[in-house]
């Protein structure tokens, strides 16, 4: 396969590209008055608005022909095939069948995977349904009030958002806490206030053999035992999410309370898993499976709409134009909803572990830009913080903003200063401020001659900052599976055109090897000379410090 930077589209592009850089956003806006309703689709009550980009029809043209002349459309219905995309670990890919809602058989070495897919899906019903309904109780009969979820990374992040972006679905009695770092304040702080004989813990971790996953579940089985006479009780406290079997028991955990999950599931796509428990748990199973049918929804579109009228691939190439085009470095994810706070840290891993990558996938070392930064925070906190540089740095930033049009509360006026402020931030990028502008405004405020240019200069906008806006009428389970689904596919689809393997994750194993050795270095009193100065120098003066 030839490289991108090789595809005729991509030569065309950088030409394309010198046309584009002249131009204003605001001029195209004023040349046609349809441009919304041309670069917006709807998928049922879910808007997505790309007219605030950089692009018109030529644009998007060569960004199609880009994406036909790197084999997209049959990369796609690969991985939904089952193919072994993730090619360093000859493994299949396939989140999509963990919510296939059709129950259309998919296979992998023949075999159809559904099977044990709605098995577990029947497993995580029964379980969170117990300890729903109190049927489930600890041992001393009483049921559990606080489920703490134990993982990290993949195991982690996405369960951990979607709890807190559904907290209006769940309920008060039946808390869900989250523990990831080795830390051990992290542990310590979440369990402090917690009653042994009302804690259930889940572990989760797909291998079973994660350091921080596995330190804090041993601490944590240390203070449940600390408390107790018999050792049966664990099995009414630990359960296990992964999928090694032989570890689980080992650590104590009965494995009819282990709930399985498969090596074509990649962390940072198992949130549609077992490893998704604690949602079933704290939203209840009927609320998890909308999640799925959201996600599923988007599955959809993304495997039968034609790439004109398909939100990830539209998602994906605007965001290959800024990144490889424009030299962009980032991305900035802004929802306007509190309960979405940790949306920008699971899209940071979504996205950034999937394409921070520097080979394709014939291990040949790439001389193009891969996967943006991903960054952002929950709308307006970010505007009192660091829209500052996204309007006025020298740094493009391509940014997403999410919103729903309504509130889960009623609390009078907050939520449409919420809205119009998110409106408002995408006009304000879009159009900018001219010095003429801000020179009027000046002058308008009676401001001295002598100082005019000046404040005029700082008080420009050069606006031109694209946007895409997601709005749709409230976060709901199957909405937030949606969006979640959006993102996943737009990462595939720059992978795709990158000719990267989006499903590996190598860059994590040095840092993890060399804690290792560093962890036996940091016994004993006897100096460290092993390593360079600065390593050696850190662990020694660690010593002389502890
Ligand atoms: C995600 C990564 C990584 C993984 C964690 C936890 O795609 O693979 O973040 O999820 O390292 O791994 P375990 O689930 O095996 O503990």
């Amino acid at each position: 396969m030839a490289r991108c930077t090789q595809l005729p589209a991509w030569q065309v592009l950088q030409e394309h590209q010198w046309e584009i850089a002249r131009q204003h956003m605001r001029d195209l806006f004023s040349a046609d008055p349809n441009r919304f309703e041309r670069y917006s689709i709807r998928l049922d009550d879910l808007l997505f608005d790309y007219s605030k980009n950089r692009i018109t029809d030529k644009t998007l043209g060569l960004l199609f022909d880009l994406a036909h002349q790197a084999g997209l459309q049959e990369k796609i219905a690969a991985m939904f095939r089952g193919d072994r995309i993730n090619n360093t670990e000859k493994r299949a890919v396939l989140h999509t069948a963990l919510r296939n809602r059709s129950n259309r058989p998919v296979l992998v070495d023949g075999v159809d995977v559904m099977p044990g897919v709605n098995r577990v899906l029947h497993q995580m019903r029964l379980f969170s349904e117990a300890i729903r309904s109190h049927e489930w109780r600890g041992y001393t009969g009483k049921p559990i009030s606080n489920v703490v979820h134990i993982g990290i990374g993949g195991s982690d992040l996405g369960p951990k958002m979607v709890v807190k972006a559904l907290t209006p679905y769940c309920r008060p009695e039946l808390r869900v806490h989250f523990v990831s770092n080795v830390d051990e304040a992290d542990l310590v702080e979440t369990i402090k206030n917690l009653d042994r004989e009302t804690t259930l813990f889940i572990v989760a971790s797909k291998t079973f053999t994660t350091q921080e996953t596995m330190t804090n579940a041993l601490s944590a089985r240390e203070w449940f035992m600390a408390g107790v006479e018999s050792k049966d009780a664990i099995a009414k406290h630990f359960v296990a999410v992964s999928t090694n079997a032989e570890k689980v028991e080992a650590f104590g955990i009965d494995t009819k309370n282990m709930f399985e999950f498969w090596d074509w599931v990649g962390g940072r796509y198992s949130l549609w898993s077992a490893i998704g428990l604690p949602i079933a748990v704290a939203v209840g199973m009927d609320n998890f499976e909308l999640l799925l049918a959201g996600a599923h929804k988007v599955d959809e579109h993304f495997r039968t709409e034609p790439l004109e009228r398909n939100i990830p691939v539209l998602m994906g190439l605007v965001g290959i134009w800024y990144n490889n085009f424009f030299g962009a470095q980032t991305q900035a994810i802004l929802p306007y909803d509190q309960y979405l706070d940790f949306l920008a840290d699971h899209l940071q891993q979504a996205d950034m572990e999937s394409n921070g990558k520097s080979v394709d996938v014939e291990g040949k070392r790439l001389d193009y830009d891969t996967g943006p930064v991903i960054f952002g925070q929950a709308g307006t906190n970010g505007q009192h913080a660091f829209y500052q540089l996204i309007h006025q740095g020298s740094k493009l930033v391509p940014c997403d903003f999410l919103a729903a049009a309504q509130s889960h509360h009623h609390l009078g006026g907050h939520h449409e200063a919420l809205l119009s402020n998110f409106i408002a931030q995408t006009e304000a990028l879009m159009r900018g401020k001219t010095t003429e502008e801000a020179r009027a405004e000046l002058v308008a405020e009676g401001v001295q001659e002598e100082c005019l240019d000046m404040l005029a200069m700082a008080k420009t906008f050069p606006g031109n900052k694209p946007s895409n806006s997601f709005l749709y009428q409230s976060l709901n389970p199957e909405t937030l599976g949606a969006l979640i689904a959006l993102y996943e596919h737009k990462v595939f689809v720059q992978g795709a055109i990158w000719n990267i393997n989006s499903f590996d994750q190598m860059g994590v194993e040095l840092g993890k090897q060399l804690a290792k050795t560093v962890l036996k270095d940091m016994t004993g009193d006897e100096l460290v000379t092993a390593h360079d100065s600065s390593t050696n120098g850190l662990l020694n003066y660690y010593k002389s410090l502890r």
